[in-house]
């Protein structure tokens, strides 16, 4: 499903640019607009989903290959050795402003713990 008003549906699209570093046939990895660290990459499905539980409860499958992009980004970031960190943002209450399921894979950077 492309939901026509969604921001990451248009990038899915090709109708917004973004730099990929990532894809596959189901996922797909871009560079966030705002990074807030050296490495901060967004894994998203290219169905839409609104966030990662709704797509874990109606795409399990699909939420796993999710999780093998952020592995596969994290990988060609180079930040497997030193750590990353992994953020679902889920409702607006906990900073979700795209309502399309996305990872923020975080890393390059010491991190206290108040990264996005
Ligand atoms: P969240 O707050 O978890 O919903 O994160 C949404 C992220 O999406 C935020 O870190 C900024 C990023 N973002 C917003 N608009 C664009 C865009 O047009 N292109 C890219 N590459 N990232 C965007």
């Amino acid at each position: 499903m492309t939901v026509a008003d969604c921001l990451f549906c248009r990038i899915v699209a090709g109708e917004i640019p973004a730099t990929v570093v990532a894809e596959t046939e189901r996922t797909l990895a871009f560079r966030d607009i705002a990074p807030k660290a050296p490495t901060h990459v967004l894994v998203i499905p290219k169905e839409h989903y609104a966030d990662v539980a709704s797509l874990a409860s109606d795409n399990p499958a699909l939420a796993g290959e999710v999780l093998g992009t952020v592995a596969d980004v994290a990988t060609a970031e180079g930040v497997v050795g030193e750590g990353f960190r992994v953020i679902f943002n889920t409702g607006a209450s906990v900073g979700q402003t795209v309502f399309h399921a996305h990872a923020h894979v975080l890393g390059g950077v010491d991190m206290d713990g108040d990264l996005t």
